[in-house]
């Protein structure tokens, strides 16, 4: 579907009259920030957070998998959840909807992607400055972190018997763990507050695809209104959290929906 048509299904429906609007504010803009979640990788086949999980998983809620008590209660369901999880994410592509936020780089003169998704899917498709505020389910890390956090280590470079998986930390023995932020941790050092600052400094911020819930990244949209002077712009099927205090709402799948803002915003350049 390309610009011109609009997106519509059932009671959801985006005019070319808010695509547009979005598209001018983004025209305008010096500074870009696109905060993302899950949402934007589910057209690549990544199931969201809080999505139904599925098979073995079907009686566990990811919640409750997501934290370093359950990985000390249980480190081989806590691995394996994650194994499953990082193997889906290996085989998956950026959709349209990623490419859409890095071509934007190309219109804009400062896109900054702070991703809440541990999947990679935006450097994969070509967005240069990303801001992993909850880590990357392709590294893996000491869970006592004796090297300091995060202590890296190369899963590649270790030896292990599946039976004794999680595999131990060569420097200390402790358990192997993906490098992603769990509930309770503190996101990675640095990130959270550049986020911080260029949400501040942005003239818009577009999310994309996350429920708003999970703090603090839930709160740069807010800091960016309140402290800041930034519009925003936000994607997604249904109403989440955040879309109360946007300044357009395009209600439909990324994937659809950012190459008609993309084409909204070529067309208004040629203009
Ligand atoms: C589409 C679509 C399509 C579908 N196109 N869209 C203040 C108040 C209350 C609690 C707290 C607070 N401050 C901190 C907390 C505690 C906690 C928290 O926020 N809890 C909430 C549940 C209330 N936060 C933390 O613990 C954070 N740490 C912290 O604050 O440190 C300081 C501290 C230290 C010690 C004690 C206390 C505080 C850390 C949060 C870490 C979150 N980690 C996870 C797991 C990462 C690893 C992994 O992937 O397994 O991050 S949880 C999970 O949620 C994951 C996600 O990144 C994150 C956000 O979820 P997201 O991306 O929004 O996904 P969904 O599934 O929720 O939504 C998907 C959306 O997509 C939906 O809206 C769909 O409609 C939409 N969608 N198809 C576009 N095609």
């Amino acid at each position: 579907m390309g610009f011109g048509e609009r997106y519509s299904e059932g009671d959801m429906s985006v005019s070319d009259v808010e695509i547009r609007k979005a598209a001018g504010l983004l025209a305008a803009a010096n500074h870009v920030v696109v905060l993302t979640g899950a949402g934007v990788s589910k057209e690549s086949g990544v199931p969201t957070f809080r999505d139904a999980m599925e098979g073995l998983w079907a009686n566990f809620n990811p919640e409750e998998l997501a934290t370093p008590q359950a990985f000390r209660r249980n480190p081989q369901l806590v691995w394996d959840w994650y194994e499953m999880r990082r193997q889906k994410v290996d085989a998956v592509q950026p959709n349209p909807g990623h490419y859409a936020i890095a071509r934007l780089e190309d219109r804009l003169p400062h896109v900054t992607v702070v991703t809440q998704n541990v999947d990679g899917l935006h450097r994969m498709a070509g967005s240069t400055d990303v801001i992993e505020l909850h880590g990357n389910i392709r590294q893996h890390k000491c869970f006592d972190a004796c090297q300091g956090e995060p202590t890296l280590i190369d899963l590649g470079s270790l030896r292990w018997a599946h039976a004794d998986r999680p595999p131990r930390c060569p420097h200390c023995g402790a358990h192997v763990r993906p490098n992603v932020v769990w509930f309770g941790e503190s996101l990675p050092a640095g990130a959270f507050s550049r986020a911080q600052q260029l949400a501040e400094t942005a003239d818009v911020v577009l999310i994309v695809g996350t429920s708003g819930i999970v703090q603090p990244a839930a709160s740069l949209p807010y800091y960016a209104k309140r402290l800041g002077h930034a519009q925003l712009i936000d994607v997604n099927p249904e109403r989440d959290e955040i879309a109360p205090i946007c300044d357009v709402f395009l209600q439909g799948p990324s994937g659809v929906i950012l190459p008609q803002v993309l084409a909204a915003v070529d067309a208004l350049n040629k203009a």
